[in-house]
């Protein structure tokens, strides 16, 4: 008997397990109303602040104030609120290792292949597969709406969270106070996206303290930035809601995001070239004339589409360099984050789940 009992427990945990986009987001388990007086829904626990008599910074006073001027929040609501969020040192930690580290030797050694080989493995190539099979048609339809190609959304969801595996497990609020109150370097930044997640909470009804993210507060399988939701989350999946851990809105929204920064449709992207250019400066944000570069002993392996200016990219690949001419397209990659490695890898790796599907 009781063995029956596990069997048809198993067989409705299959069935659960099996229904696809049965999972909630947590947006969708946490909220609650949008339409809470002045202020935002906090589930029960966070509605007051633990004992907790020290008094707010001037930091967090001042961004009281201008959270009650400019939006119009319960202004003691906020401070019970900014009272429960927690100071994370590893924040602060993990913050200082990623500023710009000067890499002056200009021996190659396959900083690429190194890094493309963190993405571009089996077992990401079929998880990619299946995300793309499973939701082929909102990456189709955000292909019709806003001209961006499913291997390119794939490749960012892919290269950013691995089709939503890893989303990042730090509270967004403790994540955006630290770096805002806590970490003058970039202070002004997290201030600002601070300002949009705690407006975004509002807007959504969703307590912020239930939100997680990565330790920069980037959030949903798109790894959005609570600025980039405000300015490019669309609802995509029409339900009334902008939720960027639901996979069909972050599809839409990174759609939205490239087709802002200026995606030219059914172009090309880079171009790989023959020949070396070993004087010359690369990276995504130089501009070369095109006959500039063919005197320098470069030659596009295919056509350019008619591009007279160009970026000159250079990826280090063990014993030489690959010089490739960086399109429009390719820039706009780059908007999504400052990084010649992290473009490519994110058009190669939407390219590769493309062929292997
Ligand atoms: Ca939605």
């Amino acid at each position: 008997m009781q063995n029956i009992v596990i069997c048809i427990i198993m067989i409705f945990g299959l069935i659960g397990c099996s229904s696809g986009g049965a999972m909630k987001s947590p947006m969708q388990q946490h909220r609650g109303q949008s339409n809470v007086k002045d202020g935002f829904f906090l589930e029960k626990q966070h509605e007051k602040p633990k004992a907790n008599n020290s008094n707010l910074t001037v930091d967090k006073e001042k961004f009281i104030n201008m959270m009650v001027k400019k939006h119009g929040f319960n202004r003691q609501q906020l401070k019970n609120v900014l009272k429960q969020t927690n100071k994370l040192d590893s924040v602060i930690k993990l913050m200082d290792q990623q500023a710009p580290k000067s890499t002056s030797l200009n021996v190659p050694n396959g900083a690429w292949i190194r890094y493309k080989n963190k993405f571009i493995t089996q077992g990401n190539l079929n998880a990619g597969v299946d995300f793309w099979k499973k939701y082929e048609k909102e990456l189709n339809r955000a292909y019709k709406e806003y001209g961006v190609p499913p291997e390119i959304i794939v490749g960012i969801i892919g290269v950013e969270t691995r089709w939503g595996k890893v989303m990042g497990k730090t509270r967004i609020i403790d994540a955006l106070s630290t770096l805002a109150f806590y970490y003058p370097r970039r202070s002004q930044y997290f201030t600002q996206e601070l300002e949009d997640f705690l407006v975004m909470c509002r807007d959504e009804g969703v307590d912020p303290f239930d939100l997680n993210g990565s330790f920069a507060g980037a959030m949903g399988y798109g790894q959005f930035m609570p600025s980039a939701f405000r300015n490019h989350a669309v609802d995509f999946n029409h339900d009334g809601h902008k939720d960027l851990w639901d996979p069909v809105d972050a599809i839409g929204s990174i759609a939205n995001y490239f087709k802002a920064h200026g995606w030219q449709p059914d172009t090309k992207i880079a171009v790989v070239a023959d020949g070396q250019a070993l004087e010359l400066d690369t990276g995504f944000h130089t501009k070369y004339p095109v006959e500039h570069l063919a005197k320098a002993g470069l030659k596009p392996k295919s056509a350019i589409g008619g591009h007279k200016v160009v970026s000159l990219l250079r990826l280090d690949i063990g014993d030489s360099y690959q010089f490739w001419y960086g399109l429009p397209n390719f820039y706009v990659i780059t908007r999504y984050n400052h990084s010649t490695h992290y473009a490519m890898a994110v058009w190669q790796l939407g390219l590769a789940v493309k062929q292997a599907k």
